[in-house]
């Protein structure tokens, strides 16, 4: 299985419903960033990163695969997952400048391309060739119908629909206003309109400081909010391992992590109660197990962010015993050979060999962008 050749690619998908957002960002098309690696028997994987479909950045993530990852792997062996992965994260001038940011979004695309290479040349779907499912049934939760950008009328028509319709028992609603009474007022709506025994995550998208979260969650206590997700801003441990004590609201935290070492120091400060890592910020499926297994040693739950729209968490949360439910949301999976689907509220198990990370060739044909001018 020697590479021979690894190719980056820009994709800009429009996301369905138009643009969104949420506390912080404002989204109308998902990127998809990452490269196809081919062997010299022909077989090819695809990996890559999620963005906000930002040109120039997404071109910095391209750029790092072909310029300085390609040469490092052109001729080796693409079945060496985790010596190819320590190659690339420790090579002394990328570590100089990485170890975070572009180059880690960057090994993530190589990352998840080399496990698609490896499942396809085993002929089995990727949570096959990890060890195998846990669990018959994934339930998925509903993230679309809860943007910041939706009235309340709006997500309650459609999380009625996603609940009676499509089988959701668990959604996700966005906060995040300057004025968090606002928010208190949209969720006692949300939660009167959908009764008590639907789950209700809420996201603030680490807008929030500390003294305004605390207000909040006196008040949102009583809704039975299932986690709170990014409350404060991404990298501040203390003043969440604050809020973990001071409310009994659950926190949920981690797509914006970009590290292993990242997560511990959450963990060990007791700074959150569901673990969400993302294969598309920590450096792929090699990190992301890292991270579940480290999750699993606190007897933590994971849920992990749908950073690749969980085309291949599916694969990771049907295989790990710590993963009991993974987001969902819609906008990419018909871009992809075997879309990541949800029937009934839970998705559907994988069944084509790899990580159901190839985009098809519509996709290719409709949504590239150039990699420069
Ligand atoms: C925009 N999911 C999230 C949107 C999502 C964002 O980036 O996708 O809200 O990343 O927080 O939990
Ligand atoms: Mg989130």
């Amino acid at each position: 299985m020697r590479i021979r050749s690894v190719e980056p690619f820009i994709l800009h998908i429009p996301v369905t419903g138009g643009s969104i957002c949420d506390s912080t960002h404002q989204v109308s098309h998902w990127g998809v960033v990452g490269c196809r690696i081919e062997t010299e028997d022909g077989i090819s994987g695809y990996g890559y990163a999620g963005t906000h479909a930002h040109l120039p950045s997404d071109r910095l993530i391209t750029s790092c695969i072909r310029d300085c990852y390609a040469p490092l792997l052109i001729g080796e062996d693409a079945s060496e997952i985790s010596r190819l992965w320590l190659k690339l994260l420790r090579h002394p001038p990328l570590q100089w400048v990485g170890r975070a940011g572009i180059t880690h979004l960057a090994l993530a695309a190589v990352d998840v391309s080399l496990w698609d290479l490896k499942a396809k040349k085993a002929g089995v779907p990727l949570w096959h060739l990890l060890g195998g499912a846990t669990k018959s049934r994934l339930e998925a939760y509903n993230t679309d119908i809860g943007w910041l950008s939706l009235s309340v009328p709006a997500i309650i028509d459609g999380a009625k629909r996603a609940i009676e319709v499509d089988g959701f028992r668990r959604i996700k609603v966005k906060v995040g206003h300057a004025d968090p009474m606002v928010d208190v007022a949209r969720l006692e709506a949300i939660r009167a309109a959908i009764g008590p025994n639907i789950t209700l995550a809420i996201d603030g998208n680490g807008k929030w400081d500390l003294p305004i979260c605390k207000r909040f969650c006196a008040k949102a206590e009583p809704l039975d909010i299932f986690w709170f997700e990014e409350p404060l801003w991404y990298d501040d441990i203390g003043s969440h391992a604050e809020l973990a004590r001071a409310t009994s609201i659950p926190v949920a935290l981690g797509e914006q992590l970009y590290t292993l070492d990242a997560f511990r120091a959450f963990v060990q400060a007791g700074a959150l109660h569901w673990v969400q890592p993302d294969v598309t910020r920590l450096a792929g499926i090699t990190e992301t197990v890292q991270v579940a297994d480290l999750a699993l040693a606190h007897r933590l739950p994971v849920a992990p962010h749908a950073g690749e729209m969980s085309q291949v968490h599916v694969h990771l949360a049907y295989w790990h015993e710590a993963i009991p439910v993974l987001e969902y949301i819609p906008w990419i999976k018909n871009a992809f050979l075997e879309p990541a689907d949800v029937k009934d509220g839970h998705f559907l198990k994988p069944q084509q060999p790899g990580a159901s990370s190839e985009p098809s060739a519509d996709a290719f044909r409709h949504f590239s962008r150039p990699l420069s001018d």
